[in-house]
């Protein structure tokens, strides 16, 4: 009897879990490519079956904003997924004097490949309005944000109207950094020090956060193997993800002293896609938005010792190895 029970409940337990799977993310993907942005752009949009983009919506960040917009057209352009609809949002962060990444990306944003202008123009309408729009109709709790560059414009579109968390499932944000430390300051990683003011828009709205900070995105790293696993792929995806990821990693292997560079927004897609890849901790997360050096830092309690709620789910672990294997497999699929 007791067996029968159990058998039960496995097969109740593998039911559901295929349930869960069988239902894809309905996904907003707000970024400001960025090179690591294109390979999380290129890892989405090949995993159809898994997430139904609904737009891509773009950031002043890592170069400005008529180049984010860009460049996130061409990797739409590149991957065949015109269908995309592409929205440019804010040019410049809530508060803070605007900072860009020119020295790790490139003063075109992305590393190791020709740009151009591509072929189709971006949708009608502002970002932000979309944001509201879209969020303000969508059914409770159904929309998961890729959050892979500053949270300005989710930010903007709470402050106009802060009913839209009802429509968000979930935040997954490529950002932060704890036991790392940071990447544009001794302790700020450079999405939140971009602009922490809206990282504590989206913290106090009370939507489900995740975050993959530095902790995690430093152990996921390239390797020469890994590098030629991407290439062996053989199409011109991967051709480009390879050149793009050459050019890229050079900074931070020189930096850091690392023997390979980290992948950052292409985990958080990963983390969609396989979550069970990657582990964390509930905790209680605040952002420093004072002047001075821990502006833009991330104070993540991992020992509870405050005593607070937790607000975000702070990702700390990940599988390297099943990172990239899962990048090969699907960048096979795309042109
Ligand atoms: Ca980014």
């Amino acid at each position: 009897m007791l067996k029968k029970l159990l058998q039960g409940a496995a097969l109740m337990a593998a039911v559901t879990t295929s349930m869960l799977h069988a239902a894809p993310h309905e996904l907003i993907i707000d970024t400001d490519p960025g090179a690591d942005d294109l390979v999380a752009l290129f890892l989405a949009m090949a995993s159809p079956g898994e997430l139904n983009i609904r737009a891509i919506t773009t950031v002043a960040g890592n170069v400005r904003l008529e180049k984010t917009a860009r460049n996130a057209r061409l990797a739409r352009e590149w991957a065949g997924r015109e269908d995309i609809p592409v929205y440019a949002g804010a040019g410049r962060p809530l508060v803070r004097v605007p900072i860009y990444a020119a020295e790790v990306h490139g003063e075109e944003g992305i590393t190791g490949v020709q740009v151009h202008e591509p072929k189709q123009g971006l949708a009608a309408g502002n970002a932000v309005q979309y944001l509201v729009d879209t969020l303000s109709a969508a059914k409770p709790h159904s929309i998961t944000i890729a959050m892979l560059g500053p949270q300005t414009n989710l930010a903007l579109a709470l402050i106009q109207q802060p009913g839209i968390a009802q429509g968000i499932k979930e935040v997954v944000v490529m950002g932060g950094a704890h036991f790392n430390g940071g990447n544009i300051t001794p302790v700020a990683e450079f999405n939140l020090y971009a602009d922490p003011h809206a990282a504590e828009v989206v913290l106090a709205s009370g939507v489900k956060l995740t975050y993959l900070p530095l902790d995690v995105t430093h152990k996921l790293l390239t390797s020469d193997t890994r590098l030629k696993q991407l290439s062996a792929v053989n199409n011109r995806a991967s051709k480009q993800v390879v050149d793009i990821l050459n050019a890229y990693i050079q900074h931070d292997m020189q930096l850091y002293g690392m023997p390979g560079g980290p992948v950052h927004d292409a985990s958080v897609i990963a983390y969609l896609l396989k979550p069970e890849m990657f582990s964390g901790r509930q905790v209680h997360m605040s952002v420093d938005s004072r002047e001075g050096p821990t502006f833009g830092q991330t104070v993540a309690d991992w020992y509870g010792v405050l005593k607070q709620p937790a607000n975000v789910m702070w990702v700390e672990e990940g599988d390297a190895q099943g990172l990239f294997d899962l990048l090969s497999e699907r960048l096979a699929r795309l042109p």
